[in-house]
């Protein structure tokens, strides 16, 4: 699989130790889905959720490799030349309007959910926890070489190993947990509301954009767009000190859902804060083939895809375009949810 990265395992290939529009400040004002904006769903937990209007996007992304390196100096060109699943670049079409969450879904909504439905969290219900930073661990001296500590009981949703508020985004839960948290909203509200397709999400990230990132193409402007693995970050992970986000974004951990600005569609953190699961499988040539209207991803497969990087991944894996995937089993102190929900037409 090119090599790339799984969690537990791999992670984002970054992060594995053997490799060593501008904010659309006017949106509020003017834009078409601004009229949606403070649309409150998800209504047992508080959610707020976006009207995104029906459109056609470039998925994918065809950048030579050259060109990357030239972006991205200091990385093994074998990262770059992993990113071809990334292309072709494709005609996507969403054909419906729908509406997306403007935040990542919090500790405080996850534990709400959790008192009003009963559910357990897979980390807990197969007693074998999850992931966690500590202080003194050291990558290096474990079998996998992992960037955080785990699998172990004491780590789960409410404890990523650093401190984290109601307000911070969950972490270490599984595609199942995401999935069962959209299936009871669902089911008590009478509406639909469901991870986003693989399409969905990126046409979300780029809200009528065609660069890398919300703020266009410039990896040193990240700092000021979502939180991502930066120089507070890599106080805690020395050895990629090199591959950091240029400047301070001032979260070393989590951040607080929105602490960001809002891209072009009003979503925050979408670059960063944590790696949002998508609904659809993982196909590495799936571009090549995948409908032009709604695609939905390949009909079966073995890991579910995951967008947007995290508070611990470098600039080139929280573009747009990336694709990375896991397990539907797979926690990590990286991985969140964002969740949509259809419109009623
Ligand atoms: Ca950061
Ligand atoms: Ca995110």
């Amino acid at each position: 699989m090119t090599g790339r990265s799984a969690l537990p395992r791999p992670l984002p290939r970054p992060l594995r130790p053997v490799l060593g529009t501008l904010l659309l400040m006017l949106a509020g004002a003017t834009a078409p889905w601004a009229m949606a904006q403070g649309n409150t769903g998800g209504a047992a937990l508080g959610m707020v959720f976006v009207r995104l209007p029906a459109g056609e996007f470039r998925m994918g992304s065809d950048e030579p490799v050259d060109t990357l390196a030239a972006a991205y100096p200091g990385l093994e060109r074998s990262r770059l030349e992993g990113l071809s699943d990334e292309a072709p670049m494709h005609r996507v079409r969403i054909t419906r309007a729908f509406e997306m969450a403007r935040h990542e879904v919090t500790v405080g909504q996850f534990r709400a959910f959790l008192a009003r439905s009963g559910h357990v969290p897979e980390s807990v219900a197969d007693g074998t926890g999850g992931y966690g930073w500590r202080a003194d661990y050291n990558p290096a001296t474990t079998e996998r070489g992992d960037a955080f500590e785990g699998r172990l009981p004491r780590y789960s949703w409410q404890n990523p190993g650093f401190a984290q508020t109601d307000d911070h985004p969950v972490t270490n839960v599984t595609w199942n947990d995401a999935v069962a948290l959209a299936r009871w909203l669902s089911a008590t509200e009478g509406r639909t509301y469901r991870l986003p397709t693989e399409a969905e999400w990126e046409y979300a990230c780029r809200a009528g954009g065609t660069a890398r990132y919300q703020h266009g193409d410039d990896p040193a402007g990240l700092a000021r767009s979502g939180n991502t693995f930066d120089a507070r970050t890599a106080t805690h992970w020395p050895a990629w000190r090199d591959q950091a986000t240029a400047g301070d974004d001032g979260h070393a951990f989590t951040a607080p859902a929105g602490a960001y600005p809002a891209n072009a569609f009003g979503l925050h953190d979408m670059h960063g804060n944590v790696w949002e699961w998508v609904s659809d499988w993982y196909g590495e040539d799936w571009y090549a083939r995948s409908p032009q209207d709604d695609p939905t991803g390949p009909a079966d497969g073995n890991v579910k895809v995951r967008r947007g990087g995290s508070w611990h991944t470098w600039p080139l894996y929280a573009r747009c375009s990336f694709r990375n995937w896991n397990t539907v089993q797979t926690r990590y102190p990286l991985v969140g949810i964002r969740l949509v929900r259809e419109v009623i037409d």
